[in-house]
């Protein structure tokens, strides 16, 4: 499964439920592992992810009075922006930089890339070929520095490196000077003597290992073994336009303490981002930023919160939905306000946006059978102390929110009693085309 369109669908799922209590906590975090794992994310990695978000939105650190569903979204973006890295920003001063790594990486394409990075930030850019190894080598970076007008040095047929770098590296005058590697099947001492060659000669600044996406979380061994080797400064991961294993080479790469500078998204030599992990996680989910995200997830509840007005027993999440919309707009759009607005204390109606926080948090901290049967709240005594504690609020708060709701509860009994009401609400139901006998049932009546 794509690793974007699996975040994408748990949280969709998350927002479009009308009530975010514990249990859908839970069952979004079991979709987030189940998208991590099968996309290569170390599994030690996903259940620590896992276990911090359970704890900062459900367990002791959870901030009294927040909205959960809000909470989730913030502290899934938060946590898979920790779990990619850090925001890599390219230094534009003169350096030497050497691209090392296996077979087929993408080490020469990314050499042309970066060629044309720092080509187009208005800085010199000279290319030389330091692989002996294979016959194309030579002419392969020859004509990506032309596509990119860096300059080209290198010595065709030569096989000794250090000839070749002591040959041209005096002879550069440009700003930034980036050196091609030979690659190799595998990790080994002779590939590792042949680096240690060319960084001696060349002194680079940085030394990067170039990875292809799909090797997923091998990445992070690999990276190790590279930087015990000859001290990396950062890792290029290659081929995330076609590998669903990208974020598992991330997480991999960053849990082994080496940075991701770049990542490659195509063959082209424009295919090439420095890495910026909350841009990565945002092109994940499908919003530019985490503000777009965050109106996104509050537009959604609201939506799934008015689709449980169908109700035929008055319980404490369709009462707490109730109240949402009545705010969010206007009294007219809760079942509540269309019985007249007399009848309700208007303060009820105008429920500050702190205290509906608050309410959400002591319904998240009830169980399924208190939130359907709220009579039994009063009957037990230790559930208000508990329930308050696990919201993080005081006893005081539950015992508010039980005596507005019994004062609504009680309001749809006497409603069917009333007839001159129902009457004065069929005329306005009329109007707007409601079909009474559905409004009865939410009632309660028949
Ligand atoms: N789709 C895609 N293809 C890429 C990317 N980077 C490189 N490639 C392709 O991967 C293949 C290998 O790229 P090279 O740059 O030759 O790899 P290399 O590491 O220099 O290979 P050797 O020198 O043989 O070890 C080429 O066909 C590239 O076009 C990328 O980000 N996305
Ligand atoms: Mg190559």
């Amino acid at each position: 499964m794509d690793l974007g369109k699996g975040l994408r669908e748990a949280l969709a799922k998350l927002s479009g439920k009308a009530l975010v209590d514990e249990a859908a906590v839970k069952e979004f975090l079991r979709d987030i592992q189940r998208v991590l794992i099968a996309n290569d994310v170390p599994v030690k990695l996903v259940f620590e992810l896992s276990k911090r978000i359970e704890k900062k939105v459900l367990g002791e650190e959870q901030a009294a009075g927040l909205n959960l569903r809000e909470q989730v979204a913030r502290s899934i973006y938060d946590e898979l922006v920790a779990l990619l890295g850090e925001k890599y920003e390219p230094s534009l001063k003169p350096r030497r930089v050497v691209l090392l790594g296996l077979y087929g990486s993408g080490k020469t394409t990314t050499c042309g890339k970066i060629a044309q990075f720092y080509k187009k930030r208005g800085l010199s850019v000279a290319l030389v070929c330091a692989d002996t190894d294979r016959p194309a080598a030579y002419a392969q970076l020859q004509q990506l520095s032309a596509k990119c007008g860096a300059s080209f040095h290198g010595m065709e047929n030569e096989k000794d490196v250090k000839k070749i770098l002591q040959t041209h590296l005096p002879l550069i005058k440009e700003d930034i000077v980036i050196v091609d590697s030979a690659g190799r099947s595998g990790f080994d001492e002779e590939l590792v003597r042949q680096l240690q060659t060319i960084v001696t000669e060349v002194q680079p600044q940085e030394k990067i290992l170039v990875m292809s996406a799909d090797i997923g979380q091998t990445a992070g061994r690999q990276a190790e073994q590279f930087h015990q080797a000859v001290g990396l400064t950062g890792v290029i991961i290659t081929k995330l336009d076609g590998s669903g294993k990208g974020g598992g080479a991330l997480a991999a790469c960053h849990a082994a303490k080496v940075p991701v500078l770049y990542i490659g998204r195509g063959e082209k030599l424009e295919d090439l981002e420095s890495f910026d992990s909350k841009k990565f996680v945002g092109r994940l989910l499908g919003f530019p930023d985490f503000e777009a995200l965050m109106d996104k997830i509050k537009e959604a509840g609201i939506q799934a919160e008015l689709k449980e007005q169908e109700m035929d027993k008055l319980t404490l999440g369709a009462f707490y939905s109730q109240l949402k919309a009545a705010r969010k707009m206007g009294p007219l759009s809760s079942v509540f306000g269309m019985m007249g607005m007399n009848d309700l204390p208007a303060d009820m109606m105008k429920t500050s946006e702190d205290k509906l926080k608050k309410f959400e948090a002591i319904i998240g901290s009830m169980t399924q059978h208190e939130r359907d049967n709220a009579e039994v709240l009063r009957k037990q005594k230790g559930r208000i102390e508990r329930i308050a504690k696990g919201a993080g609020v005081k006893p005081e708060d539950v015992r508010e929110l039980l005596s507005q709701f019994e004062k609504v509860a009680n309001l749809m009994n006497g409603f069917k009693k009333n007839r001159g009401l129902r009457k004065k609400l069929e005329k306005m139901m009329g109007k707007s085309g409601m079909d009474m006998n559905k409004l009865q049932g939410m009632m309660g009546g028949g």
